[in-house]
């Protein structure tokens, strides 16, 4: 087995900083990946949401082709002639009027803490150094030092502080826990749509809305972390439309570039952005030529190939036949579009030994926090498809 091969060097090289399921992927077409002894597999978790458009993309590979023939990177100390077509694509296509690129997902969460906290001093007229930003409890922002000082989750922070000041934690979904934590030194407010990593929870009907009213209200930002469920993934180009309402910064990643390559962006819709000035953040790969020419396509392809109605009409086909399950030891069956995750009893023994089976079976999914398996596949996927993975699902679920 040449995937042995791979796992020894990888154990023996390697950080041990994930616990991955024993698979040696060598390629990716669509939904479909391969291991290094031709096992082909589907993938149900789509690079956390950075796959949407399905792997190697032909349209985006050509794209990054194309553009690495010719530029890859001259830093923002000069212009480039992919930068400002896509700034202009990304503001049509969200109603959102600037943006700033960056790399990861986690330094768009930093830029915008960064902004908020300018903003809140220059605009705001908060004291210098005491700017708060409220986030939610089971939050999933990134790994950097300051992101996780807000991270609720003992394994995310054990172990690495001092930690950055500043953040104030009330409960997910709750919108009157909001209201009561602002004080006159809140900046903003954090929080993502639906949260991905604490399980696929999904906050009550109308919550976005309260928080819209209520940061109104206030006169502080809100700041919606898109970055696993926006660019169609909930079945809406953002998760925030399903509320019908619009974030102050909206933070976009991962499917930005359909897994090509880092690309991020922080997008705006009020003046926040505005109170950065030249020198005062930046990155050397933050807004290349090269990330720019893979975001464009992969936009392209995300509405051309109408990939989010995709995602509403698969996703409520597959949630349907998943809860369709009968397995007393499943607690619930949840999800928004193609974000969907089954959550089961602690009886049941954990959802890793059910990803293990369904491996076996051909599907590739991820557990997470225990109990829980998200299912999240390429926002391609067909009808057929589904139903080829129900037939295998269901029967492993049902044990
Ligand atoms: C890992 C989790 C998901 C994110 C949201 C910001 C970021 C992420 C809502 C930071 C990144 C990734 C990180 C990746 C696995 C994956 C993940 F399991 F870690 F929590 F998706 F749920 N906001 N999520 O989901 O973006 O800096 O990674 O580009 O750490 O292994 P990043």
């Amino acid at each position: 087995m040449r995937s042995d091969r791979f796992i020894l060097l990888e154990d023996e090289y390697g950080a041990h900083n994930y616990k991955p399921l024993n698979v040696v992927i060598e390629r990716g077409r669509g939904i479909w990946v391969w291991d290094v002894d031709g096992n082909k597999y589907m993938d149900c978790l789509s690079a956390y949401s950075a796959v949407n458009q399905g792997h190697c993309h032909p349209k985006i590979k050509q794209a990054l082709v194309k553009q690495a023939e010719k530029l890859t990177l001259t830093s923002r100390a000069f212009r480039n002639d992919q930068l400002g077509p896509l700034y202009k694509e990304l503001c049509d296509l969200t109603n959102s009027h600037k943006v700033l690129p960056m790399n990861s997902g986690a330094e768009a969460v930093e830029t915008a803490i960064k902004a908020v906290r300018k903003w809140g001093y220059q605009v705001k007229g908060v004291p210098e150094d005491k700017a708060e930003i409220i986030v939610c409890r089971n939050n999933f922002h990134g790994r950097t030092i300051t992101i996780i000082s807000f991270s609720t989750d003992p394994v995310s922070t054990t172990g690495f502080g001092p930690f950055t000041p500043g953040f104030k934690v009330v409960e997910f979904g709750d919108a009157k826990a909001l209201e009561e934590a602002i004080t006159p030194n809140t900046v903003a407010f954090m929080v993502e749509p639906i949260q991905g990593e604490a399980g696929v929870i999904i906050p009550p009907k109308g919550y976005l809305k309260d928080v819209r009213r209520i940061c109104d209200a206030a006169g502080i930002v809100l700041i919606l972390d898109e970055i696993q469920t926006g660019l169609g993934r909930t079945g809406a180009l953002l998760a925030e439309q399903h509320d019908g309402i619009e974030a102050d910064l909206t933070l976009i990643g991962k499917a930005l570039s359909g897994g090509f390559y880092p690309v991020s962006a922080v997008l705006s819709n009020t003046e926040v952005l505005g109170v950065l000035k030249p020198g005062e953040h930046g990155s050397t790969f933050g807004g290349n030529p090269l990330a720019c020419a893979v975001a464009r396509a992969a936009l392209r392809v995300l509405t051309e190939e109408n990939l989010i109605e995709n995602a509403r009409k698969m996703g409520g086909y597959f949630l349907q036949g998943l809860k369709s399950i009968d397995n007393p030891k499943i607690k619930e069956v949840r999800g928004k579009g193609l974000l969907i995750g089954v959550e089961f009893k602690p009886e049941a023994g954990g959802a890793r030994r059910y990803c293990e089976r369904l491996k076996q079976a051909g599907l590739l999914c991820k557990e997470t926090h225990e109990t829980i398996i998200r299912f999240a596949p390429p926002l391609v996927i067909t009808r057929d498809e589904i139903d080829w993975a129900l037939e295998r699902i269901a029967p492993i679920l049902s044990e």
